[in-house]
């Protein structure tokens, strides 16, 4: 094994925490609450603050505007401040123009121009947030689309996402980035507005030069080769970033590796690939989007930061100078030996090599089960009356 390898890919591997991840969360059927479960935005961002102190990858949160600054832009500097006492940075910014009753039939897609004006201004909110925060990347989802045949236009809804991603793209400072995320189905049933990443990639383009494609990995019809449209997206220099989940059905938003562990390898020997190729690292923000319904919420999210960990270091012991050559010959049983060895490899002693290094825990989720801080939450939070429903579903 390459210990150098797993080393340095370990060094250089960081993935955000979505604030979301730590509230309560349900399906369309229910909720099932959790007493330690995160109600505010402090706590969300004291519990996002224990996975990175335990794992060391995790230094920023992804926060959501609607939920977690309850008032806007004057809420920035607070959440700001509780960010640094917990330990952790404000991440990526998510605006949402999807749970407002006036979103019934869409915001930048909806017919009535003053719906589109709203969502507008609140994305355009959402970007003076950020920058307020200093954080670079507006991560923005569009539950835009339609359930039944002929019921919308869409080469005329098209047209306003592209002129909204425009006026929204001018809002941004040098330094900031607005990623598209596309979802071929769910909530809308029919036809989704951004249903997948070519419709994301050309909207991302007209809409200016800092906006790129994000790909939320639960966001694509089942058997999709993921990796190819990742492949592609590093060509085109227009991949952003990941929402990283799995799944087995549809977007089931379950912890990364759960299901197909060696999709997530293949995405991460994609990406490694491009690096080797270039001599350049991609700059590619690495997110998680699940949420648990019946995992504790923080031992989810370790285990999440511990297995992306895990296979991004095993994509890193891929030769790609040997690979090279087989291809080359085409010789496919050596190549295709050459990922499958990589994947096979136990990496987990070097890992926690590497944490002993860093004076981080060797067992984050042991460590964690070790602290007391899930017993003393569950005391702090059980029993009060669950804030406002802060989460999706
Ligand atoms: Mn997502």
């Amino acid at each position: 094994m390459n210990t150098d390898r797993i080393v340095r890919a370990l060094d250089s591997f960081r993935i955000e925490l979505p604030s979301w991840g730590f509230a309560n969360t349900g399906t369309r059927f229910g909720k099932f609450l959790q007493p330690a479960a995160a109600a505010t935005i402090e706590e969300k961002l004291n519990d996002a603050g224990q996975v990175h102190a335990l794992t060391g990858v995790s230094p920023t949160v992804a926060l959501h505007v609607l939920w977690d600054f309850p008032r806007g832009v004057d809420s920035a500097h607070e959440v700001s401040a509780l960010a640094s006492r917990a330990g952790v940075q404000p991440g990526s910014i998510n605006p949402n123009v999807f749970q407002d009753q006036i979103y019934k039939f869409g915001s930048f897609g909806n017919p009535d121009k003053s719906v589109r004006d709203h969502a507008l201004q609140h994305t355009k909110d959402s970007v003076a947030i950020a920058r307020r925060l200093k954080s670079r990347d507006v991560s923005l989802w569009f539950a835009d689309g339609s359930n039944y045949p002929g019921t919308a236009n869409i080469r005329q809804r098209r047209r306003w996402f592209e002129e909204c991603l425009q006026a929204l793209h001018r809002e941004l400072a040098s330094d900031q980035r607005m990623l598209v995320e596309y979802k071929p189905f769910e909530p809308a049933f029919y036809h989704t507005d951004i249903a997948d990443w070519g419709m994301a990639l050309l909207l991302a383009r007209a809409a200016g030069p800092q906006a790129r494609v994000l790909v939320d990995t639960g966001h694509h019809y089942l058997s999709q080769n993921i990796e190819q449209i990742v492949a592609w997206l590093l060509a085109e220099d227009m991949l952003g970033g990941f929402h990283f989940n799995d799944r087995r059905y549809a977007d089931d938003d379950l912890t990364i590796g759960s299901i197909d562990p060696y999709q997530v390898f293949r995405i991460f020997r994609e990406i490694l690939h491009f690096e080797w190729e270039t001599g350049t690292r991609a700059d590619v923000a690495f997110m998680i989007d699940q949420s648990h319904n019946l995992k504790g919420k923080i031992e989810a999210m370790i285990q999440t930061v511990t297995v992306a960990q895990e296979l991004y270091a095993k994509a890193a012991l891929v030769d790609h100078d040997a690979l090279a050559t087989a291809q080359a010959r085409s010789d496919i049983v050596a190549a295709e030996s050459l990922l499958q060895d990589a994947f096979a490899t136990d990496v987990r002693p070097a890992i926690r090599e590497w944490r002993i290094m860093h004076r981080l825990p060797a067992d984050p989720m042991d460590a964690f089960r070790q602290s007391g801080y899930l017993q003393r939450i569950t005391a702090e939070r059980a029993g009060r009356a669950e804030a406002a429903s802060s989460s999706y579903a």
